[in-house]
């Protein structure tokens, strides 16, 4: 299968003299628990990585959970395969840019989280020292992004509705319900209803229906929505293909699509015609750009998707959602809407939107302060061996 070159080249930077990678566990308390259809979460188990380079420093979030619910990948699994395979990689080619990083660990198969972490912290450090913003380096065409929330399945539907009316009074532009079998049509419905017909709505079974549920959610027709996302496991494109052909509400993928390669596959066999881009899930920024690229060249919009990032995730995010293709919201939420207090600058919401930072690598920093306050295990140091 061919892919096309992407439309504008990532530009060419100096490469950095790699000497060390740190792993830094934190857990940070979530405001309130997210639920989704496969489980509740109370915190954020975040693993990040640092790069020390010759002559500065770069971070990257991995986006990976706690437990192997979402995807395959798990923190504790991350943090073995940075240590054991990917890191070492790295530190033996030292010499290198972002660009040469999938190359470099292209001998591990999958750990696409794992991979994204080590890219992105690698990128940080190389787009800061050139003096280049992620928004710039990435093609950026906007200083500000739209901005959605995603609300997890609430224990009652007046509990649910306030949630909702609280986000619609901050501002964001657009709400996705987390949806599950037997939390579905009754909630869809009563938020419809709430918001009005105009208001831009979405939902996310994440895997949680089968190919037998289809006259189900063709049900869900009734409620004018952007989209539908991912209902199926995320193997079964034929299925997504299935649903597309039989209601009207647009199909989205988001686990399915683990890179430009499946993207160009799935909408060639109308499994989905809105892609949800999480660079975790696809190995880094740069393939999530590739993803983009592709998507944007057959008229396919995207939009950023969101894995309860702190502030170092939601930097990069902020600035890949800035590209043209990105055509609707994000869940690029305020960092209020998971977190009392960010690990970075906090990123708050102004009319819906975000700022795309505009200084060097992500443009955010890490408080080291916090890091040390919320850390949940030492800080593993990988360095030359
Ligand atoms: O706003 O950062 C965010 C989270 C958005 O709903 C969100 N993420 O499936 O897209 C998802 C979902 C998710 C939540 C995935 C928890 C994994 C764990």
């Amino acid at each position: 299968m061919t892919v096309p070159e992407q439309s504008s080249p990532l530009p060419e930077l100096d490469p950095v003299e790699l000497e060390e990678v740190e792993l830094h566990r934190v857990s940070m308390p979530l405001v309130r628990p997210f639920e989704t259809s496969f489980g509740r979460q109370y915190v954020r188990d975040v693993l990040l990585v640092r790069v020390r380079t010759g002559d500065g420093e770069g971070w990257g979030e991995c986006v990976a959970m706690t437990d192997p619910v979402y995807s395959s990948e798990y923190v504790e699994g991350v943090a073995e395969v940075l240590a054991r395979y990917l890191a070492p990689a790295l530190l033996g080619v030292r010499t290198l840019g972002a660009r040469d990083v999938g190359a470099a660990l292209g001998f591990v198969i999958g750990h696409r989280m794992a991979k994204a972490a080590l890219e992105t912290a690698v990128l940080d450090a190389q787009t800061r020292a050139a003096g280049v913003s992620f928004g710039e380096y990435f093609g950026a065409v906007r200083p500000e992004v739209e901005c959605g929330v995603s609300v997890g399945i609430a224990s009652s539907i007046d509990e649910l509705l306030e949630e909702v009316a609280s986000y619609r009074d901050a501002g964001y532009r657009r709400i996705k319900l987390k949806i599950k079998p037997g939390w579905d049509l009754e909630p869809v419905a009563a938020v419809r209803s709430l918001l009005g017909p105009d208001a831009l709505l979405q939902v996310d079974a994440n895997t949680a229906y089968t190919v037998d549920d289809i006259d189900h959610l063709r049900r869900l027709d009734d409620f004018g929505l952007l989209l539908i996302e991912q209902p199926f496991v995320e193997e079964d494109i034929a299925s997504h293909a299935a649903l597309a052909a039989a209601i009207d509400t647009p199909v989205c993928l988001d686990e399915s699509i683990t890179s430009a390669e499946v993207a160009v596959d799935a909408i060639a066999r109308d499994a989905t015609s809105i892609v949800n881009i999480k660079a975790g899930r696809v190995g880094g920024y740069l393939e999530a750009v590739r993803v983009h690229d592709v998507c944007r060249a057959r008229d396919v919009p995207v939009w950023c998707g969101g894995m309860l990032e702190t502030g170092v995730g939601r930097a990069a995010n902020v600035a890949l959602a800035a590209l043209p293709g990105f055509t609707l919201p994000g869940d690029t939420s305020g960092s209020d809407r998971y977190f009392a207090e960010d690990l970075t600058e906090s990123f708050v919401l102004v009319e819906g939107r975000l700022a795309v930072p505009t200084a060097a690598g992500s443009g955010v920093t890490v408080r080291e302060e916090l890091l040390q306050e919320w850390r949940s295990q030492p800080v593993r140091y990988l360095g030359h061996v």
